[in-house]
């Protein structure tokens, strides 16, 4: 059969590498975007542009039911993967209602367009939902697995923990092909730039080409077990190549805290992140979770899955991408030729 993929979330950091992947692998590849004032497709243009472009899209909106039904009807997926949501926990604190609107019912939106059109032309359609490690929350067992029990600490989390019960809900009780990926933070130099990896990436590059001098953040102590976006992504394909839909945890099975990650990167760049970065309140948040670390047993034994990016690798991966960019900032700023002597 003519293996045909949606993607929501395509202008994302996962939708963009799945969007790679999946296209290396001859699908037809689908993705949704939302309209925007700008272009907003700056990680996908390479599969988009050109004679014969290897990504289609179509605008829509996990808001807006009746579109996403038009959507599938028309595309006829064999593979869905819902990768869209409001994905910031720190904002969902701030947009609790819009959060749960995209991030949950959102989820149940697109079951029930799947529903209705795998009923209608009696053709399969497999689910690949991202669920995550921030269900966990306040946790109750480390490390995490399948078995353990929710205790999200945000919106955000809360909306995660509908968007995965109702795909198991759905899977129960329609017989839906529906897979979650209960994925721990995965990181990239695609990843927005407001995640704190990529916040820590992007400010220390900069700082060493004089283009800023402080870097503030919030909690500094908070842990978490940081892998590759572009190694996550082959884990949501091959749940959905197994004959029985199943939930699974993607982690490195490592832990680092937000400090490390400070120490790490500014000593890639010969600097001292203790000179740099100063605590802002702003960005605590109103409820923490401490710590996250997964136990990807199942994932490695039964999809035969596993990383094959490490901790110091991601850091370099993400210091030298911003590297890249600060030095274009730096020449397009034209700075003095010492500066451009130092990148
Ligand atoms: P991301 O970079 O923030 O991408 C989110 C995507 O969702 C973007 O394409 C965004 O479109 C789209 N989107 C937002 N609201 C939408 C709406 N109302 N309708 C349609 N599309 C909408 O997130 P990511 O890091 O790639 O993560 C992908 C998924 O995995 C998300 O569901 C996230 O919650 C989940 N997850 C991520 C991690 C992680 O560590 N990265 C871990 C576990 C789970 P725009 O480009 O237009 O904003
Ligand atoms: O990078 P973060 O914003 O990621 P967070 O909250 O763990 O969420 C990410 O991972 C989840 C998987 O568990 C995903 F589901 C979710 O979509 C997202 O991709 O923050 C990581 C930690 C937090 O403890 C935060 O308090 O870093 C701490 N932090 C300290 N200073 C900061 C900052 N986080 C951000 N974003 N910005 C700061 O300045």
């Amino acid at each position: 059969m003519h293996n045909r993929a949606l993607i929501t979330g395509v202008t994302g950091q996962d939708g963009s590498y799945l969007a790679e992947l999946l296209i290396a692998k001859g699908y037809e590849v689908h993705g949704l975007r939302r309209r925007s004032s700008t272009f907003g497709t700056g990680r996908i243009e390479h599969l988009i542009f050109g004679e014969s472009p290897q990504l289609q899209l179509h605008y829509g909106d996990l808001s807006d039911g009746n579109g996403l039904v038009r959507l599938i009807r028309e595309i006829r997926p064999t593979e869905v993967y819902n990768l869209a949501a409001q994905s910031h926990v720190r904002v969902s604190f701030d947009q609790p209602a819009y959060t749960a609107d995209v991030t949950a019912v959102g989820t149940l939106r697109l079951l029930e367009a799947i529903r209705d059109v795998q009923d209608d032309t009696g053709e399969q359609i497999r689910f690949y939902q991202a669920s995550s490690s921030e269900m966990y929350g306040k946790v109750l067992e480390t490390p995490q697995k399948e078995t353990t029990p929710f205790y999200p600490r945000s919106p955000y989390g809360v909306a995660k923990v509908y968007g995965h019960w109702i795909t198991i809900n759905y899977r129960e009780s329609y017989g839906l092909h529906a897979s979650c990926g209960i994925l721990f933070n995965h990181e990239s130099p695609r990843r927005g730039e407001t995640f704190v990896t990529r916040k820590i990436t992007r400010a220390a590059t900069r700082i060493k080409l004089g283009l800023q001098k402080k870097l503030h953040l919030g909690n500094l102590d908070s842990q978490r077990d940081w892998g590759f976006a572009g190694d996550y992504v082959e884990a949501m394909w091959l749940m959905l190549q197994q004959d029985k839909a199943d939930d699974y945890v993607i982690a490195t099975n490592e832990l680092s805290s937000v400090r490390d990650f400070c120490e790490q990167t500014f000593a890639r760049l010969d600097l001292d992140y203790r000179e740099f970065v100063e605590i802002d309140p702003r960005y605590y948040r109103p409820a923490e979770v401490d710590l996250l670390l997964g136990d990807s047993t199942k994932a490695r034994t039964r999809l035969g899955w596993r990383p094959r990016t490490n901790f110091p690798q991601l850091v370099d991966m993400m210091v030298e991408g911003d590297l890249a960019l600060a030095r274009q900032e730096a020449l397009i700023q034209g700075l003095t030729p010492s500066v451009r002597k130092a990148a």
